[in-house]
């Protein structure tokens, strides 16, 4: 296959595996680089066309970054590709079920500006998200101009996680976003993420993906307005990809326990030392937890940051189980019905 203009959308080799020489004779890959609610726009080697949404009805949910196998003949969808990582959230409200946000990332960019949205338990959150996907996510504190001292944020953020990568910087300046480039070469496909007016759009536009909107802040409470309303792929000059999302109000977490595990693992190490193995780490004696915060080793902010995102994620897995159960316990009850009416007739 003639892939050279796939690969520089993100086409890999865990991709091309999963489709047969014999497959591609008369269907064609592309990727999903929006979703417009009654459209797909696509990008495959000629570029990119739109399809109607109910052309990929019978391959299920599909999300930006998704690949795609269509038929050539009618562009109708006959396969979506396995997924090397997915990024979920909790959808707002009621509803438990996850909410798709994109598939296939490599990179996810945490953005956040070193004013008021600078938060230490958001960022745990976010990367909580992040890490449960399997893509690297890469913390990105924006608006340092505005900081007296961006450097102490950085390091504050440093910690949150062993490795953590952090950058601190301008958004309006493509030179100070020319750090960022290492994580958006040829085929990589990158992720912003954050609230609303911290300045994705804006970093999006100096990576080089031009002509996305960006917002004035409102001076009041220094929150954006939601400038970007959908979530794109865009193709940058360094080769890769780079996903712009909206602003999100407020994540929430849907099922992640590794994640959370991973960006706790000094905690969750800790509380293997407690002297009882059901410490409930709330003023238990030998409580290794109480210790580490005594002696400044740990923060309690972020102890306190564990616990409400494990009890948060445990309770929006704990509500979808129980939903299946229920819904499973209902469609027997549909056919016991069923059943025994057939029942009565046949009597
Ligand atoms: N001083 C300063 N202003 C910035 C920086 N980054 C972004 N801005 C400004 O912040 C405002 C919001 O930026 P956007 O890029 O629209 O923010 P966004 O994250 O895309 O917001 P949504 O699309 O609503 O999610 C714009 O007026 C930008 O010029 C920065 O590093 N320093
Ligand atoms: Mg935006
Ligand atoms: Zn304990």
């Amino acid at each position: 296959m003639e892939s050279q203009k796939l690969r520089a959308i993100g086409w890999k080799p865990c991709f091309e595996l999963q489709v047969s020489v014999e497959m591609l004779e008369s269907n064609v890959v592309a990727r999903v680089a929006a979703h417009y609610g009654s459209q797909l726009l696509l990008m495959g080697e000629a570029g990119e066309f739109r399809i109607p949404v109910q052309l990929a009805e019978s391959v299920g949910d599909v999300t930006v970054g998704d690949w795609l196998v269509l038929a050539a003949r009618d562009y109708r969808v006959v396969q979506r590709l396995e997924r090397q990582t997915l990024l979920l959230r909790k959808a707002s409200g009621e509803e438990v079920k996850p909410q798709l946000i994109a598939a296939n990332l490599d990179t996810i960019f945490i953005v956040s500006s070193c004013n008021e949205d600078f938060n230490l338990s958001r960022l745990e959150r976010y990367l909580a998200l992040a890490l449960q996907t399997g893509a690297t996510p890469i913390v990105v504190l924006t608006k340092a101009d505005l900081s007296s001292d961006p450097a102490s944020l950085r390091r504050q953020v440093e910690r949150l996680h062993a490795g953590l990568l952090v950058e601190t910087l301008d958004a309006r300046e493509a030179t100070q976003a020319e750090t960022l480039k290492a994580w958006c070469g040829p085929g990589q496909t990158v992720a912003l993420l954050g609230s609303s007016g911290v300045g994705k759009s804006t970093l999006a536009n100096a990576l080089g993906a031009f002509g996305l909107a960006t917002g004035e802040i409102r001076e009041q409470d220094g929150k954006g307005r939601h400038t970007t309303t959908s979530r794109s792929l865009h193709q940058l000059p360094s080769g890769g990809v780079l996903m712009d999302n909206p602003g999100i109000r407020e994540l929430q977490l849907p099922a992640c326990e590794a994640g959370i595990l991973d960006v706790f693992s000094d905690i969750v190490e800790l509380a293997a030392h407690c002297r009882f193995h059901d410490c409930r780490h709330a003023g238990d004696e030998g409580c290794a937890i109480a210790a580490a915060i005594e002696a400044g080793d740990i923060d309690e902010r972020r102890f306190v940051s564990y616990q409400k995102l494990q009890a948060e994620q445990a309770h929006n897995s704990r509500t979808l189980a129980e939903r299946r159960e229920r819904d499973r316990k209902l469609g027997k009850f549909y056919k016991s019905v069923i059943k025994s009416k057939h029942r009565y007739r046949d009597e």
